[in-house]
């Protein structure tokens, strides 16, 4: 049963803790951003015993590095010490405390009882997936499905947090079970309408709750190539591969911490929570480094669903805050998820003992030209019958930063993309398999199906997968060449032209500048459409103009069409508006609050902005939601097509002239 979960739940538990990767003694850290490294982990346990604050059954939920202040990492120079210092979330016997820790000077900082509830571990996963096994309750409703515990296996989800007398003082999953597979796919053969409620705190079933049994899909579902070709005949006929190749090696560099490609540098790392963060983003306009972003990452994954079931109204994830980005990386697969000449690297995760695990292939890195112009431009004038002059151009060539999340069923592609014109795409990949909700209905001729379908798609005959939203929120410290930045939202306004002329109307410019957090609350509007600019304050560039990192939304934006008083809605308020802008707070990082286990709302980016700071020539922050509603489709099944969606930070009137003039025409 252990090893069935762990593979459904996540690759990267199966690199770390079951595949037998262990760590290589690792390299120091070289920058005062890089992780902390396996070294670094087990040292943290070490001290914290070493000072009596770390038992035998002490579990760690949290390890996060503690970046030292931003002039401090700005000021620091290659081969000059910096701070090492980790904020760790530690439970033992019913306590929780949170720890700050010296790795430098070896000395705990602080020690702290904590009240919030601290992330989710592991093992409170693997905990509750026994638990309702064992629950003779649960044990009646798999018998009234002629089902028995050793035929089933069980999937613990976040259970969110409704503000009901129920949940109070309670640390709550939910467990619904599925048969075990037949093929490759785990989530098949529901066993629907039947699920246990689990207190973590007690270790115990709360409540089961059962809604009646409904039939067990008999298909296997299974998408492998042999799973594949036995259903449907065959897989398509061999064909010669398009493939891209770097001949050469990449032209990417690293130097004193920093990843160099082309006119950009960055650093990369991975955290437990969000998953990849990119720091000191730098650009180079041919005669020096200019600031784009301080750092870029995910803040908050919010996937509500929208099926009023029982066993389905709170089905409304955080897959960032409650589950973890970084720590549900799984390996990338050379040729499929990334080019085979990609670069991949490892990324170490602390386990709930707190020691390291590797995570193989977690990132890759590569560049690419897919046959695209960066820019072209045929003369059409300039060309006579007997001397053709062909169109000049220049070939797209863009690096990609990549990383793939699993939470439960659902696969996240991240790609962080740095283009030769200036800009950064953000895109989202979204695969892997559909949650799916067993049905009475095998078509939508059965009469059962209209109230079946109500609020999802049949896609297989006893299987409706229920409609959902997928929001992500980006935590952006923009710092457009430095800190101090102002918010500019340049809106598009309908004019009527001078009387006399033949046209009626025209559009004009007009510049608004939000000077507080509350005014800067933004919500994309077809109606009305402003550009959102992020300049440095009074810094004119060669034609006087205000240099500025412009967000574009690029059609990702969403309405979320639910209301602000639904409890999921205030623990991700953020998803009411598609632009928020703070002033810097380095403990703010995750729009939906620094715990989102059971959160209740009241630490979130909405709470923050209540605060109503200035955001004039001050250091500011982007939070942006992206995503899109999943109204599901049987082409989802039995795995999703990847569906990307992205925005772009675009230089607007940043660099003289085109950036990517410079880019050689072979
Ligand atoms: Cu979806």
């Amino acid at each position: 049963m252990k090893r069935l979960l762990t593979r459904v739940w996540a690759g990267a538990m199966v690199a770390g803790l079951f595949c037998g990767v262990t760590l290589a003694a690792d390299a120091p850290p070289a920058h005062p951003l890089d992780s902390l490294t396996g070294t670094e982990m087990s040292r943290l346990v070490a001290i914290l015993k070493a000072d009596g604050k770390f038992t035998a059954t002490t579990r760690v939920h949290t390890v996060d590095l503690v970046e030292p202040a931003k002039d401090e990492v700005r000021a620091w120079k290659t081969g000059k010490p910096f701070a090492r210092r980790a904020h760790l979330e530690l439970s033992d016997s019913g306590t929780v405390h949170q720890a700050e820790v010296d790795l430098v000077n070896g000395k705990v900082l602080s020690w702290t009882p904590f009240t919030g509830q601290p992330a989710l571990l592991y093992a409170e996963f693997m905990g509750a997936t026994d638990k309702a096994l064992t629950d003779p309750r649960m044990v009646e409703g798999l018998a009234k499905r002629n089902l028995k515990p050793e035929q089933v296996f069980c999937l613990p989800l976040t259970a969110g947090n409704f503000g009901t007398p129920a949940e109070a003082g309670k640390r709550l999953m939910n467990v619904p079970c599925y048969v075990r597979p037949t093929e490759s796919n785990f989530f098949a053969k529901p066993v629907e309408g039947l699920f246990a409620t689990i207190d973590l705190n007690t270790s115990s079933v709360v409540t089961v709750t059962d809604t009646g049994a409904l039939p067990v899909p008999g298909d296997g579902w299974g998408y492998t190539p042999g799973e594949v070709a036995k259903r449907l005949g065959a897989l398509r006929p061999e064909a010669r591969p398009a493939r891209l190749e770097q001949k050469g090696g990449p032209n990417l560099t690293l130097a004193n911490g920093l990843l160099q490609w082309d006119i950009w540098r960055f650093h990369v790392r991975a955290d437990k929570r969000p998953g990849l963060v990119l720091s000191m983003v730098d650009v180079n306009d041919g005669s020096a480094w200019r600031s784009v972003a301080y750092q870029m990452s995910l803040s908050e994954v919010f996937v509500p669903y929208m099926d009023p079931d029982k066993g389905w109204y709170w089905r409304t994830y955080m897959d960032s805050g409650e589950y973890g980005f970084g720590i549900f990386m799984t390996p990338l697969r050379n040729g499929v998820d990334c080019p085979a000449y990609a670069r991949f690297m490892p990324v170490t995760m602390p386990q709930d003992s707190g020691e390291p695990m590797a995570i193989p292939d977690a990132i890759c890195i590569f560049e690419r030209n897919i046959g695209d112009p960066a820019w072209r431009h045929y003369e059409v004038f300039a060309q006579s019958p007997d001397k053709p002059i062909p169109a000049e151009g220049r070939p797209a060539t863009e690096l990609v930063v990549r990383s793939a999340s699993v939470v439960g069923n659902y696969d996240y592609l991240i790609d962080y993309i740095f283009q030769q014109d200036g800009s950064i795409r953000i895109a989202v990949g979204a695969t892997g398999v559909d949650a799916i909700k067993g049905a009475a209905a095998t078509s939508m001729k059965d009469p059962k199906a209209a109230a079946e379908t109500r609020f999802g798609t049949l896609i297989a005959p006893n299987l409706v997968a229920p409609f959902h939203s997928h929001y992500f929120n980006f935590r952006l410290d923009l710092d457009v060449d430095g800190p101090r930045n102002d918010f500019m939202r340049m809106k598009l306004v309908a004019n009527k032209t001078p009387d006399g002329l033949p046209r009626t109307s025209m559009f004009t410019v007009s510049h608004d500048m939000p000077v507080t957090e509350k005014a800067a609350r933004t919500r994309i509007d077809f109606n009305a459409p402003s550009m959102w600019h992020f300049s440095k304050h009074a810094g004119a560039g060669p034609l006087g103009h205000d240099r500025s990192y412009m967000l574009m939304p690029g059609g990702s934006a969403v309405t979320s069409l639910l209301a602000s008083d639904d409890p999921p809605v205030k623990r991700n308020p953020y998803i009411d508006y598609q632009l928020w802008v703070t002033q810097y707070d380095a403990n703010e990082r995750y729009a939906g609050g620094r715990h989102a286990t059971m959160s209740d709302g009241t630490d979130t980016l909405a709470t923050w902005v209540e605060k109503n700071r200035p955001l004039g020539n001050r250091d500011i922050v982007a939070w942006y939601t992206l995503g899109f509603h999943h109204i599901t489709r049987t082409e989802d099944w039995p795995v999703m097509p990847t569906h990307w969606f992205s925005f772009s930070l675009m230089p607007h009137n940043f660099f003289p002239h085109n950036p990517a003039l410079t880019v050689r025409p072979d």
